[in-house]
């Protein structure tokens, strides 16, 4: 899924009308909808699926800076990954879980199983509307592409390519493990997210690709991080190399805590994760920042040292 900026296109009503987009306002932001979103490069294209049929799908939030609420009309995710792991891998009681949508921030990656809709009744792939905050960017309701039987002689169909994978038959290697005394813990580091009119900052700083890391941290361990966002919008937090446990959010337990590496953080709000600095093959300079594109490259990034 990636945006595509409908801002100066003279088709934008018409798009606009395409992917349905409801008149009525999503959020409080004021300012007109500048982008939709394309599906393989494809304004809402069909995908091809039989009744009852499976499927595989993997799903990457590839804009710049609008978030997905994903839903299946009258369907189902059965959630396999999230961000590039396995549910398993942390918790192999749980492989999969049942979901009817889930928000994917820019960055975000699902990986499910899609059952194709009984004979006769279509379906279509939609992300709801996502208030942004105050002084967030407008993310409105649209469909971002139709269920369709295979044959059904619809022109347009996207058909998914069809590939022969060699199965690997190494079994599967979970690592399950407790965080639960951790997440007691004090914040071993707090990122503070704030904006003002010149530009976006990570505990009071901008980006500066000379500066020391903002921190560092043992390879081997974990830490508590809570993730603060003191601005009128949403920001999703991203981190490179690592993945963490996202459990809390405004001081609640997440109903459905997840490892990710990437998360939304409500605005006037927090999230609580804890980061998993184990891979003894992960050092040395990294990043995490804010992964609306133009908040990082205005600051909201910040360097930290794997040692
Ligand atoms: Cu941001």
């Amino acid at each position: 899924m990636r945006g595509r900026s409908i801002e100066h296109d003279p088709n934008a009503a018409e798009l606009q009308r395409e992917v349905e987009i409801p008149a009525k306002r999503c959020g409080g932001e004021a300012e007109s909808i500048e982008e939709i979103f394309t599906v393989n490069g494809v304004v809402r294209p069909q995908i091809e699926i039989a009744p009852k049929e499976r499927q595989f799908w993997r799903i990457v939030n590839a804009s710049a800076d609008r978030y997905l609420d994903l839903q299946l009309d009258r369907q189902t995710f059965e959630i396999v990954a999230l961000d590039g792991m396995p549910l398993a891998y942390r918790d192999p009681k749980h492989p999969t879980r049942v979901t009817d949508h889930l928000m994917v921030a820019p960055a975000g990656r699902l990986e499910a199983i899609v059952t194709g809709p009984p004979p006769g009744t279509g379906s279509a792939l939609r992300t709801l509307c996502v208030d942004t905050g105050p002084v967030g960017d407008p993310n409105p309701e649209m469909v971002l592409a139709d269920l369709v039987q295979p044959g059904s002689d619809q022109s347009g169909a996207y058909s998914a390519p069809r590939q022969a994978h060699a199965i690997d038959n190494h079994p599967p290697v979970y690592k399950p493990i407790d965080v639960e005394s951790l997440k007691k813990t004090a914040p071993d580091f707090i990122v503070n997210f704030t904006e003002d009119k010149n530009g976006f900052y990570i505990n009071g700083r901008k980006f500066a690709s000379d500066a020391p890391p903002m921190t560092s941290v043992r390879v081997g361990t974990y830490q508590h991080w809570r993730i603060v966002n003191e601005t009128a919008e949403l920001h999703p937090f991203h981190i490179h190399q690592v993945h963490f446990l996202a459990y809390a959010q405004n001081d609640s337990p997440l109903p459905h805590p997840a490892w990710l590496d990437t998360v939304n953080v409500p605005y006037a709000g927090s999230v609580d994760v804890i980061l998993d600095f184990t891979d003894p093959v992960i050092k040395g300079m990294s990043l995490f920042h804010c992964h609306l594109l133009n908040h990082e490259d205005k600051g909201m990034m910040a360097k930290i040292l794997f040692k």
